[in-house]
């Protein structure tokens, strides 16, 4: 079946949606919409958001930071942050198994995540503020499975795609965020018993709070803001490694744990 590139935010939500049921690849948008914006994306990312929770009979339960690292931003060459929706079915606990071949080619990256102590609401929310808005942190995992062939696409495509989310996996222990520095706090990330990356905290825009300030103040533009009680991804701390059956890889971080997905 030959499938027409689309130039509309219709034709690209269909061709998204189709792409991630039929676990196949796609050109990215902008080839052949080379002015398809920011803000056109992310009203496709929220209809595409839409049409996955009424399709997997679920509900949204939080919120993802993505490009916040420079180690992130060189590997995917786009230089800003952008924000994602994390949605229930897509979660997993500390040890769970993922099967691939569930996925188009999914590759996993170290997070640290929040939960919310209360709404936060833009703009002009600094880092402080957005830190003493930080309930708990907790290890996260991201599993990335861009729609794109070879994970190609610019600011505006990954965008669409709710950037690249597919799974998202977090521990079970929230650490109370009070007298933790998340700067510092460093971060192992293992595949199959050997360290592949390493970080600290800092590598999220030099202070993850400041993840959470940007995201807050992004959601403002769109008249959004973050309910309390929000679970919010970080973004990667490190570049993502591609993942295989039988993989273990498992994410460290000081004072918060640790957890392990299995790859089957
Ligand atoms: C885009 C999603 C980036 C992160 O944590 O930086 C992201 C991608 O790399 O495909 O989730
Ligand atoms: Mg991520």
């Amino acid at each position: 079946m030959t499938t027409v590139a689309p130039t509309t935010a219709d034709g690209a939500l269909a061709e998204l949606f189709a792409a991630q049921n039929e676990r196949r690849e796609i050109e990215p948008l902008t080839d052949t919409w080379p002015a398809l914006d920011e803000r056109t994306a992310y009203q496709i990312q929220k209809k595409l958001v839409a049409k996955q929770v009424e399709e997997e009979r679920t509900r949204v339960v939080g919120l993802k930071l993505g490009l916040t690292s420079k180690a992130k931003q060189v590997q995917m060459k786009v230089d800003e942050p952008i924000y994602g929706v994390l949605l229930g079915s897509r979660m997993l606990g500390d040890g769970e198994s993922l099967a691939v071949a569930s996925l188009i080619h999914p590759k996993a990256e170290p997070e640290i995540a929040f939960v919310t102590a209360r709404e936060l609401r833009g703009p002009n929310v600094t880092a402080e503020q957005a830190r003493a808005a930080i309930a708990s942190a907790l290890v996260a995992m991201e599993i990335i499975d861009s729609r794109y062939k070879n994970f190609r696409f610019t600011l505006p495509d990954v965008v669409a795609d709710n950037t690249s989310a597919a799974r998202y996996v977090v521990s079970s222990f929230l650490v109370p965020a009070a007298g933790l520095d998340l700067r510092t706090l460093g971060v192992v990330f293992e595949k199959n018993g050997e360290v592949v990356t390493t970080a600290a905290g800092a590598a999220i825009l030099g202070d993850p709070a400041e993840g959470l300030a940007w995201l807050v103040n992004k959601l403002a533009e769109h008249g959004e803001s973050i309910p309390a009680g929000t679970l919010v991804g970080a973004g990667a701390l490190t570049d993502a490694i591609a993942i295989a059956p039988g993989d273990v890889v498992r994410v460290s971080i000081a004072q918060l744990g640790s957890l392990t997905l299995r790859c089957t």
